[in-house]
């Protein structure tokens, strides 16, 4: 095994911790580890499993502020932001301890007497989860307590930019009373995720990151057997602003929406698609509202955009910005790469930045940029701005801003998106409804909500007859009319 760095994004020469990379024969080990603790803690009641998550989310509860900081430095985003983040593990915490005293499935009755039908979950043993950087805390928390509630096993491989992050959720879980064998950490880069992909005692596997790399792990992990695969693509989200919209809320909204966590959220507002009518003072304020966002070191009050992940990232977004430049769209806000941040030596800046006048078969209007990038496109006909919408290859979320109820249903009835907002920004997902999205941004399943846990867990049908005598269904049902 070697060892790799964990560094602060906005002074790259301040380490945040070592870590030992993991090879495929340690996650061969993790996964056997995780195996034999599963079968002890498939054995404990799901309320007493509750219970521990519970506990969980108090410890996290309890170092919020700790935590908070540590998310700034290991990934760079602003401390509010930071505490987000964190805040929401633990109210996935909250809400999946109560899920241990609800509904576990459904009862019918029988077409026949004397039997009872209902379904059940069941564990699916080992759950191997790929998580990014972006929600350091948060993701792996959308993950790992339903994953536990159902009874299962973890061996999780978080971004090799965010261990520190994974090793102090891990630490809040153990204190809590998960068992130690039963949560498995491996860290490192593309071996440890690839090994977990195909693993054959893994019974699922659940990824969060980008479409070509969810492409492999599913492909992978489907080669050596059939199971659950689950996967939280990317997104090009988009917002609506109709001419009637309250421009004080959109401009809000687009600043935080495109512009929070240096626009390296999925989520991201990415496209704001805007009625002519209205355009030209709308980007005006929008224009001025980004230039004059604070860039710094994420850990200070006062800083509004913290740095992008590393130097790679922000020449791969200055490059999608050069790029729309040579396509002959305009800049009118940002458009700049900066490495000279006060008290950031060496950490990569991108300046908020504002494309207008974009069309949507531009690449920057069709491909995610996952940096502070909004691209500006007109169009009056709600219609038409609907299907500009779907004409994207992803389907997290959208937004629409607009003062007219009829409008807003029809939107939200016609486009094609996981989240829709209405007069909020295409961020903001709150934990007991679904989180996901369709097309490419994802395969169907949901993180968060009731359903979360489908990811993580089999339905069993179970059906008991105590009639004493065979009853064939579809042949002995009794009926009260002659047929
Ligand atoms: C992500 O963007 O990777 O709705 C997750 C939101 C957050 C989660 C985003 N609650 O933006």
């Amino acid at each position: 095994m070697s060892s790799f760095d964990s560094v602060n994004p906005a002074r790259p020469a301040e380490v945040v911790g070592s870590f030992e990379a993991a090879d495929a024969a340690a996650v061969d080990t993790a996964v056997s580890a995780a195996t034999d603790a599963q079968r002890t803690w498939a054995a404990v009641p799901i309320p007493a499993r509750a219970a521990v998550i519970a506990r969980a989310g108090a410890v996290l509860a309890g170092r919020k502020s700790e935590l908070s900081e540590l998310v700034s430095r290991e990934v760079g985003k602003i401390l509010v932001e930071a505490g987000g983040d964190v805040q929401e593990a633990v109210d996935m915490a909250d809400f999946v301890a109560g899920q241990g005293r609800a509904a576990w499935g459904e009862t019918v009755p029988s077409e026949l007497a004397d039997k009872m039908a209902w379904t059940t979950r069941q564990p699916v043993g080992v759950v191997g989860m790929i998580t990014p950087w972006n929600f350091p805390v948060a993701i792996p928390s959308w993950k790992c307590f339903p994953a536990l509630l159902a009874g299962n096993g973890i061996v999780l491989k978080p971004s090799e930019h965010s261990p520190a992050c994974a090793e102090a959720f891990v630490a809040a879980c153990f204190e809590a009373g998960v068992p130690r064998d039963l949560l498995q950490l491996v860290h490192g880069f593309a071996e440890p995720a690839a090994a977990l992909a195909v693993h054959p005692g893994v019974g699922a596997v659940s990824f969060t990151g980008s479409v070509p790399t969810g492409r492999r792990v599913a492909a992978a992990a489907m080669e050596t057997g059939p199971r659950l695969v689950s996967l939280e693509l990317g997104g090009k989200n988009a917002m609506i602003v109709r001419a009637d919209a309250d421009l004080d809320l959109v401009v809000d909204g687009v600043i935080f929406g495109a512009f929070g966590t240096a626009g390296q959220r999925c989520t991201s507002t990415s496209r704001l698609i805007v009625d002519p009518a209205i355009a030209g003072p709308l980007i005006d304020r929008i224009t001025a509202r980004a230039a004059a966002l604070r860039l710094g070191d994420p850990c200070l009050p006062d800083t509004d955009v913290g740095p992008v992940i590393n130097r790679a990232s922000g020449e791969r977004i200055a490059g999608v910005i050069a790029a729309a430049r040579a396509e002959g769209i305009e800049i009118a806000a940002g458009g700049r790469l900066r490495d000279d941040v006060d008290g950031c030596a060496g950490g990569t800046f991108v300046e908020p930045t504002v494309l207008v006048d974009v069309k949507p078969e531009h690449r920057v209007a069709r491909e995610e940029v996952f940096g502070p990038v909004l691209t500006v496109l007109e169009i009056g006909d709600l219609d038409e701005a609907i299907a500009v919408v779907n004409s994207v290859e992803y389907g997290l979320s959208a937004a629409v801003y607009t003062r007219d109820i009829n409008a807003a249903l029809h939107a939200v009835d016609r486009i094609d998106a996981g989240i829709v907002y209405v007069n909020a920004p295409t961020i903001g997902a709150e934990i007991p409804l679904p989180f996901g999205g369709t097309k490419h941004t994802g395969n169907g399943f949901r993180e968060a909500g009731a359903r979360g846990i489908e990811q993580f867990s089999q339905l069993k049908t179970v059906y008991v007859d105590y009639s004493g005598r065979l009853q064939r269904a579809q042949i002995d049902t009794p009926s009260v009319v002659e047929r």
